[in-house]
């Protein structure tokens, strides 16, 4: 699966995208991580990605043309046919709190599609023109506010990543077969049996296989009500 990052930050992504699975991910071909940076987009002297916005108020913008000249661009490298902003266009994802929350759902979603677009923003937003005529999807992370997408966009690479076929740790996690059922996961014990005088529960040393499936679902559910009553 191919990802494509427009960012003005691209560095920042040296990190999260060299750590364990997800390096080996790209490094053994299941991925391809292609950084872009905006700055390389701009068209006048000063490289310039953002600008005042119109009807006046606090913050920058980011620019549609400077954006939309990147996505046309990174969308037709590799292809046969050309693309067009507004028309058929690969998945496109812009991060923002505008958006729709995301959730495991999506993640599966993202995970069939051969290639993603990720575009960050920074600054107080971004050109509306933007939205309309690139995004095929706009995203959240949650109801909070952070500087800038690229955080919101690693979250969604690891989370559409480790569902990819290969991907150590994608087979069957039971966290992702409770986020399917709307439960939270159940708690989880391993050696010592006693740590500072908390043992582990009895019910999971019994051999038991019955009670301990039993055991483990009314946790879920007593857990998930609590917390989670939206689940
Ligand atoms: N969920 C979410 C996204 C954001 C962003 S994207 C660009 C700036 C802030 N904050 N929170």
């Amino acid at each position: 699966m191919r990802f494509d990052v427009l960012t003005i930050f691209p560095d920042w992504f040296d990190g999260p995208l060299s750590t364990s699975l997800l390096g080996r991910a790209i490094a053994d071909g299941t991925v391809t991580m292609n950084l872009h940076d905006l700055r390389t987009y701009a068209t006048d002297k000063h490289k310039s990605v953002d600008d005042t916005p119109y009807g006046g108020g606090a913050g920058m913008v980011m620019r549609a043309d400077v954006l939309l000249d990147a996505c046309e661009q990174v969308w037709n490298d590799g292809q046969d046919g050309p693309y067009v902003a507004g028309g058929a266009r690969p998945r496109t994802v812009v991060l923002t709190p505008r958006g729709r929350p995301f959730t495991q759902e999506d993640a599966r979603t993202f995970a069939a599609e051969p290639r993603l677009t990720l575009i960050c923003g920074r600054y107080e937003g971004i050109d509306e023109r933007v939205h309309d005529l690139a995004a095929t999807d706009e995203i959240s992370i949650g109801d909070y506010v952070v500087f800038g997408g690229e955080v919101a966009a690693a979250v969604l690479i690891e989370a559409v990543v480790r569902l990819l076929p290969g991907v150590v740790g994608n087979a069957d996690s039971p966290t992702d077969e409770s986020f399917s059922e709307g439960l939270l996961e159940y708690p989880q014990y391993t050696r010592p049996e006693t740590v500072r005088g908390k043992s582990v529960p009895d019910v999971l040393r019994s051999g038991d296989h019955r009670a301990v499936a039993r055991w483990r679902r009314q946790q879920q559910e007593e857990l998930t009500k609590r917390r989670r009553p939206d689940l």
